[in-house]
C-alpha cells in the first residue's frame, strides 16, 4: 500500500501493457522482458549480418554508406526477410503500442543497428527518433521499439536514455545530460520501448563483439514512413486486415483525387 494524502485521482493499471504504458508516459521508456524466442535471435543475428553485407554491396561498399552516415545500419530488413516482420509484430509489443497510440498505428521505419566493437556509430550522438522536432505533445505520436538481439549492457554499448526528455521541448544542457543519462540494460530478446521523442543514443561498444539491435518506429498514421512499405513489399500482406493498416497500405498517399475517391468508393462497396 502506497501512503499519500490530498490525492483524488490515481492511474489504474490492470494489464502488463498498461503498466509499461504508464512508465513510457511518465519517464519515457520501459523494457519488455523476454519477448523474442532464442531461435529467432540466432536467425536475426545471421539475417542482419547477411542483409548488411548485401545492402553495402548494392550501395557500392560500406565506405559509401559511411559517407552518408549510414554505415552499420540495415535499412528496412522486413522487406527482404519475413523474420523481421515477425519480430515487430510480437503481441506483447503491439499491446503496449495499442495502449498508447490507440487502435490505428503504422510501422514508420525499421532499421537493424549493428554496433561494432570500438567502432564509430552515427547513432551514438543524442537524438530523437522524430528528429528536428522541438514541441511536446500530451500523448505519444510514436513509439520506438528497440529489440535487443545481443546483450545491451554498459560494456556492449547498450542504449543510453535521458529519462523524461520526451516532455522537454529543448535538448537539455551538457551538465544535465552528463548527470542524468542512464543506460537501459537488456538481455537478448528484451525490447526497449520508448516515446520516439525521448532523447537517446547508442553507447560505446567495449566488448570485442558486435552488439546488434532492431529499431522499429510505430506511429500514428499521420506520420510519413521513411521507406514506403507498400512499395517495398510490392503488395505482400495487404490482404491481412491488421497488417494492411500496420504496414501503411491504407495511408499511402493517393496519386490523384480520382485515385483517392476511388479508394473511398471501393471501401464503401467492400
Ligand atoms: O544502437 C542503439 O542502442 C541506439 C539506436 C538508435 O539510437 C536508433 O536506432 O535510433
Amino acid at each position: 500500500m502506497i501512503k499519500s494524502y490530498g490525492v483524488r485521482e490515481t492511474t489504474a493499471v490492470g494489464t502488463e501493457a498498461e503498466r509499461h504504458a504508464e512508465e513510457i508516459r511518465l519517464c519515457g521508456f520501459t523494457v519488455l522482458r523476454g519477448v523474442v524466442r532464442a531461435e529467432h535471435l540466432d536467425a536475426a543475428r545471421a539475417g542482419l549480418d547477411r542483409l548488411y553485407a548485401e545492402q553495402a554491396a548494392a550501395a557500392g561498399g560500406a565506405d559509401r554508406l559511411a559517407r552518408i552516415n549510414d554505415a552499420n545500419i540495415v535499412r528496412c530488413p522486413l522487406a527482404q526477410d519475413d523474420l523481421f516482420l515477425e519480430l515487430v509484430t510480437q503481441p506483447r509489443l503491439l499491446a503496449v503500442a495499442a495502449a498508447l497510440l490507440g487502435e490505428y498505428f503504422v510501422l514508420q521505419q525499421q532499421n537493424g543497428v549493428i554496433n561494432p566493437p570500438a567502432g564509430d556509430n552515427y547513432q551514438a550522438a543524442w537524438h530523437r527518433d522524430l528528429p528536428y522536432q522541438h514541441f511536446v505533445s500530451s500523448r505519444p505520436l510514436a513509439l520506438s521499439a528497440l529489440v535487443c538481439i545481443d546483450p545491451f549492457t554498459a560494456e556492449t554499448g547498450g542504449t543510453c536514455v535521458l529519462p523524461g526528455s520526451h516532455k522537454s521541448e529543448q535538448f537539455p544542457s551538457a551538465d544535465y545530460v552528463r548527470a542524468h543519462e542512464r543506460g537501459a540494460v537488456g538481455d537478448p530478446g528484451d525490447v526497449l520501448v520508448f516515446d520516439s521523442m525521448l532523447y537517446h543514443r547508442a553507447g560505446t561498444n567495449r566488448s570485442g563483439r558486435l552488439r546488434r539491435g532492431l529499431n522499429n518506429v510505430l506511429g500514428l498514421p499521420l506520420l510519413q514512413q521513411q521507406i514506403s512499405l507498400p512499395r517495398a513489399l510490392g503488395g505482400r500482406f495487404a490482404e491481412d486486415p491488421f497488417l494492411r493498416k500496420f504496414l501503411g497500405y491504407e495511408t499511402e498517399p493517393a496519386g490523384s483525387s480520382f485515385e483517392w475517391r476511388g479508394r473511398r468508393l471501393e471501401k464503401l462497396a467492400g
